[in-house]
């Protein structure tokens, strides 16, 4: 079998929670492989709104193996607690979730320096999370990091030493105060809560799992405007959060992968720093923050609001190699009697272009749109894509023959009923 991707093709909370608990019950996996805590994923159903930071959407279906692989970065604290927030539902997370001995460890120093590197930046804060993300993913590439499969030696102590020693003598150049001990304390009860779970050699466990013919989702986190290569550097993540990452995050060879969805919003938000071409800072945009909820679901922050940008886009298409789009929270746009679609940008020598540039951080980039008529109603009672205002098909249809990749799934709200499928 292959393994299918499942993405976000914007700068994340794209709504990859909810679609990853919609096609859930067609696989047999589901399998995180970059990033960690900064993530937020929302699931709602039965009225309940549920968020998971590190682990797989999968765990909600109780006969859905879970993995989170090697190219993550986990924080036991927090994976504890998220475990914990889980226990009113009778789910089986001890046996259905199963972390990779090669995933890296986030101690609570990684938290401390993403804070104090933040402060140092001043005006140019990329908006990190504060989850110790960027540091974490800085010692696995000094090659100095600690894995999970560490906390099973006798020796886990002295390394952790080791690397907290390096740790606190760069904090001492910071005017950060933290109480270590208390930190320590919380730190290693996780780690021995850690030890109750499945520690595993997952290259093996998800390469056997496709061998025997289970249908595999590799969930992303962030979006691919986020990715270290490909995103709005510096203003980005950590990791490769685009499908070459699911391979390098997984150990699946890049000739085994499937389907790669990608979802977008049917317009834009970002959190945190940096380039935004589309962002609205008028009624429109406060608008779109307002009917979209557009509030992170890890940190609470006001996302930033705009128009759809199909230079990005079709930028993150190519990348990921994606081979069928989900459109998200269309609903949203019910509010506008007129939709606005960003087809080139504008930049500061005249050029119009429809072609992602390098220097999206420093130059002033204007948006040409092209208008659409609205549909201007609620979407509340439609169950099928027949059923949809004439205006949004229409928008469909544009946004297909733009992208080159047909749309197959149009989310109308957050509830997993409000999901239109297109044959
Ligand atoms: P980090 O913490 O080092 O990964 O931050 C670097 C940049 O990546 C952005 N980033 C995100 N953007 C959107 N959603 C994310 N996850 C949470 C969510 C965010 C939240 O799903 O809602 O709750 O605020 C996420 N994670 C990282 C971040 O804003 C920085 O620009
Ligand atoms: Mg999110």
């Amino acid at each position: 079998m292959k393994m299918d991707v499942l993405l976000g093709l914007q700068w994340g909370d794209e709504g990859k929670g909810k679609i990853v608990d919609f096609l859930a019950p067609k696989y047999n996996v589901v399998a995180r492989f970059q990033g960690g805590p900064n993530a937020g994923h929302t699931l709602e159903f039965d009225g309940i709104k549920h968020v998971l930071h590190q682990i797989p959407s999968g765990i909600f279906r109780k006969d859905i193996v879970n993995i989170i692989g090697n190219g993550v970065v986990l924080d036991p604290v927090i994976f504890r607690k998220e475990v914990a927030a889980l226990d009113k539902y009778n789910l089986n997370v001890v046996e259905n979730l199963f972390i990779s001995k090669k995933t890296q460890l986030i101690l609570p120093t990684h938290r401390l320096l993403d804070a104090a590197y933040e402060e140092a930046k001043g005006k140019k804060k990329i908006g990190s999370t504060l989850k110790g993300i960027g540091p974490a993913y800085q010692d696995k590439v000094s090659r100095q990091g600690l894995r999970v499969g560490d906390i099973l030696s006798p020796d886990f102590r002295r390394k952790y030493s080791n690397l907290v020693d390096k740790h606190l003598e760069i904090l001492s150049h910071y005017n950060t105060s933290y109480n270590m001990d208390e930190l320590e304390k919380e730190f290693f009860d996780a780690i021995d809560y850690l030890k109750t779970f499945a520690l595993i050699e997952g290259e093996y466990k998800i390469n056997s799992e496709l061998n025997s013919g289970a249908k595999v989702l590799a969930e992303g986190a962030q979006g691919s405007l986020l990715d270290i290569d490909f995103g709005s550097y510096p203003y980005v993540t950590s990791s490769n959060t685009t499908t070459s990452g699911a391979c390098s995050g997984l150990g699946v060879a890049p000739n085994k992968i499937g389907e790669v969805y990608g979802i977008f919003k049917a317009y834009c938000t970002r959190v945190g720093g940096g380039p935004f071409p589309t962002e609205l800072f008028d009624d429109d945009g406060k608008e779109m923050q307002r009917v979209g909820n557009e509030f992170g679901a890890t940190t609470g922050r006001p996302r930033r609001c705009g128009w759809l940008d199909l230079p990005a886009l079709k930028y993150a298409i190519m990348i990921n190699g994606v081979t069928q789009l989900f459109m998200m929270k269309a609903d949203v746009l019910n509010i506008f009697e007129r939709i606005k679609v960003c087809t080139h940008y504008k930049l500061p020598n005249g050029e119009v272009s429809d072609v992602f540039p390098y220097e999206i951080v420093d130059q002033a980039i204007e948006p040409v749109y092209k208008e659409l008529p609205g549909w201007h109603t609620s979407l509340e009672k439609v169950e099928e894509f027949e059923s949809l205002p004439r205006e949004l098909k229409n928008y469909v249809s544009y946004l297909e023959a733009e992208l080159n990749v047909p749309i197959s799934i149009i989310s109308i709200g957050p509830d997993r009923t409000q999901t239109i499928l297109r044959n």
